[in-house]
């Protein structure tokens, strides 16, 4: 069997892959060089696919395939932006498949009875800012818009980042969809993880995916020098700091359903001989169960109090961004579940410990996703890697998906 529709998508996602800031891996944030250049790449495909494509305001690029007659529209896609030295396959996969898909039913002169967008989201990982999903939440209408004051680390605003980009985030709160005349958004994805190949499933269907929050940590102790002060008169930033990771860590192994990591962290002054003045640090807890995760989150704030108030430290401790679990939609499931069956490919229904765009538009409309099997589960990494065969398989099932929903 060829696999020429997969190959597609392996070669325009090399091309998008050269859309980076970094030669290791794939480094593309929002509103960049880079961004640019991909949305470049992908305007083009999406105008070869029959698509009319505009910029909105989110700085979400949109290509649509117009049924006429006020038809309902059908939303796809996933975000065009990377973490640092990511892979070539998180997100912007969910974007070139829909296309590929597309193209094809165009090429065919097939007619669909809804009207479909896929829509290319700027900024999901809130990598650049400290904030996520701009795009979705702008089309679902929950975004709060202080975050556009929100700075990334060269102290540029989220709000001055759009319109350098040549977007008006005045606008940002006029995008809001309309759900009536939404049909669904369906996100296609790499599964990041280990299961669908453990299972030897090119495909998946989400049954859920994992509510998350961020919490900012920062001690402030003393820093003096490292052969001169006594154990026991020491204010050392990073012991607490590290009496933390290791309070998170058994947290989420006792509690079930809790994924607890800490991905950032910064020492001052960071040198060798020099005790830590003050550490700041990361706390990020998921779980598909709020309250589970909402519990955790509020234990080990209080034990942060408790360390700093034991080694006589000043502390700081704010969750900075939550969301909550969301449920996937059972028709939307079962319409997946049965575009996959149509390809002859197994199916299995997990659920989703990454978060994704469809988090923030099941606040818009009904979401699923469909998931493609990803070597050794590895993502949020150079490594990460789709193979023709199986993107082949996701793209036949969007096109039996497409060819068969309901409007
Ligand atoms: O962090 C996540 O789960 C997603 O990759 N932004
Ligand atoms: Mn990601
Ligand atoms: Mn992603």
């Amino acid at each position: 069997m060829n696999h020429h529709l997969g190959q597609k998508a392996q070669q325009k996602l090399k091309q998008l892959a050269e859309c980076s800031a970094s030669s290791v891996g794939v480094t593309r944030l929002p509103f960049t060089p880079e961004h640019h250049q991909a949305n470049a790449l992908l305007k083009g495909w999406m105008e070869d696919a029959g698509l009319t494509v505009h910029l909105d305001d989110a700085g979400t690029l949109v290509g649509r395939y117009d049924a006429g007659h006020d038809a309902p529209t059908l939303l796809m896609g996933s975000h065009q932006d990377s973490v640092k030295q990511g892979g070539s396959y998180d997100g912007i996969m969910g974007v070139v498949l829909p296309i590929i898909a597309l193209e094809t039913l165009h090429l065919q002169g097939r007619k669909l009875p809804f009207s479909v967008e896929v829509l290319a989201f700027a900024d999901e990982e809130g990598v650049r800012f400290p904030t996520a999903l701009v795009g979705a939440r702008a089309l679902a209408g929950t975004l709060d818009e202080q975050v556009l004051n929100r700075k990334d680390k060269d102290g540029i605003t989220l709000k001055q980042a759009l319109s350098d980009f040549g977007v008006n985030p005045d606008n940002i709160g006029k995008l809001k969809r309309d759900a009536k005349k939404t049909l669904g958004f369906i996100e296609t994805h790499i599964e990041q993880g280990p299961v669908l190949e453990h299972e030897n499933t090119p495909l998946g269907v989400v049954t859920a995916i994992s509510g998350i929050e961020r919490h900012q940590l920062t001690f402030k102790g003393q820093a003096a020098h490292a052969g001169t002060v006594p154990m026991h008169l020491r204010k050392d930033a990073l012991t607490a700091a590290a009496e933390m990771i290791q309070e998170a860590e058994k947290l989420a192994i006792k509690m079930p359903d809790l994924l607890a990591t800490v991905g950032q962290l910064d020492v001052t002054p960071n040198v060798v001989n020099a005790i830590p003045g003050s550490v700041s640090m990361s706390i990020e807890l998921r779980s598909p169960v709020d309250e589970v995760r909402e519990k955790a989150g509020e234990m080990l704030q209080a034990f942060a109090r408790e360390t700093a108030l034991l080694r006589g430290l000043e502390y700081s401790i704010k969750r900075t961004y939550s969301q909550n679990a969301v449920e996937c939609d059972h028709p939307l499931k079962l319409a997946i579940n049965r575009a996959i069956v149509s390809t002859n490919s197994r199916v299995l229904q997990l659920p989703s410990g990454a978060t994704h765009d469809a988090s923030a538009m099941a606040d818009l409309t009904r979401v699923a996703m469909l998931f493609v099997r990803c070597r050794k589960g590895i993502s949020h990494n150079p490594n990460e890697y789709a193979s023709d065969e199986d993107m082949e398989l996701a793209i036949e099932a969007l096109i039996s998906l497409l060819t068969n929903m309901q409007s």
